[in-house]
């Protein structure tokens, strides 16, 4: 008689900002992946226009126990503490914009109780971080190629968001036969392959890439973005740590979501900023529509 098969789930969700429409469709597809838990890597607010709504989610999920980490980002602290000046005018305007929606509603404590988690935390051999291990958080360092190698820990899995680009990094190169993966290019890295935004109507979700892990893996995954994907794929994004018996899988999901009402709330709320960030949502990150994307038919600015 074969046993049962073990099976268990975690979903890794980052940089919401604030786009409800997003979050939604994520969390229909982790509803479906038998998820035993939700961490959940900071940026919940900034540039989108629903963050009462997000912050409400996000609340219920925690009293439900079914986020059951977060880790703040520099949007959330920022705000909280009413300190823009190390955004650039685009999200310097979207968060003043914030704060003024947010700071006399019950969610602003919400927000407030976010910004003091702490911005490191160790979970058996995961790390939850939303920028780097770098330990001068405020800093709010990029994760790249150069300075990953002094993100690894052995043995561990670092998780990051913040650049909103879902990216692998391995601390092994290609041809070294430790590496399980086997997809990395010589700089340790990898960077999930976009798909065509026609490929999924909003509502469906599909595994964009599985990586099978070995026992002990040393590695960065950067989980991508929610709510402001930057990697030219413009459905929203999370990650699974999935075990199945004695393997474990990091799978990147993409769950596509209407686009165009996000949109048109950006649209409607009027900022100067509201075009770009529109742009960004219908391009999955482009700033403009001259560097190789066309505004879709229905875009209304
Ligand atoms: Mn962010």
């Amino acid at each position: 008689m074969s046993p049962e098969p073990y099976y268990n789930s975690i979903a890794f969700i980052s940089d919401i900002h604030a786009n409800i429409e997003a979050l939604e469709a994520v969390l229909a597809d982790i509803e479906k992946q038998k998820v035993s838990a939700i961490y959940c890597l900071g940026d919940l607010v900034g540039y989108g226009p629903d963050p009462q709504t997000c912050l409400q989610k996000i609340r219920m999920l925690q009293s439900a126990g079914k986020i059951v980490r977060m880790v703040p980002g520099n949007h959330d602290v920022g705000i909280v503490k009413k300190n823009l000046t190390i955004f650039n005018s685009v999200a310097r305007q979207a968060n003043e914009w914030t704060i003024k929606a947010l700071q006399d509603t019950p969610q602003w404590v919400i927000l407030q109780e976010l910004a003091n988690e702490k911005p490191v935390q160790e979970v058996g051999r995961f790390i939850l971080v939303h920028s780097t291990l770098n330990p001068e958080p405020e800093k709010w360092e990029y994760l790249k190629i150069k300075n990953a190698a002094q993100n690894f820990v052995e043995r561990k899995i670092v998780f990051v968001g913040h650049s909103h680009i879902p990216t692998l990094y391995s601390k092994y190169t290609a041809g070294k036969d430790w590496n399980p993966i086997n997809l990395f290019g010589n700089e340790g890295h990898y960077i999930m392959p976009p798909i065509k935004p026609e490929a999924l109507a909003p509502g469906e979700a599909s595994t964009q890439y599985r990586a099978k892990l070995s026992s002990f893996p040393s590695m960065i995954a950067n989980v991508g973005s929610v709510g402001q994907p930057r990697d030219y794929n413009p459905c929203a994004r999370y990650l699974l740590h999935i075990t199945v018996d004695y393997n474990d899988y990091l799978e990147y999901r993409q769950a596509a979501y209407d686009v165009q009402k996000t949109v048109e709330k950006l649209k409607n709320r009027g900022l100067d900023c509201d075009k770009e960030l529109a742009i960004r949502l219908a391009t999955g990150g482009r700033s403009t529509f001259s560097d190789g994307a066309k505004p879709p038919a229905w875009f209304p600015f």
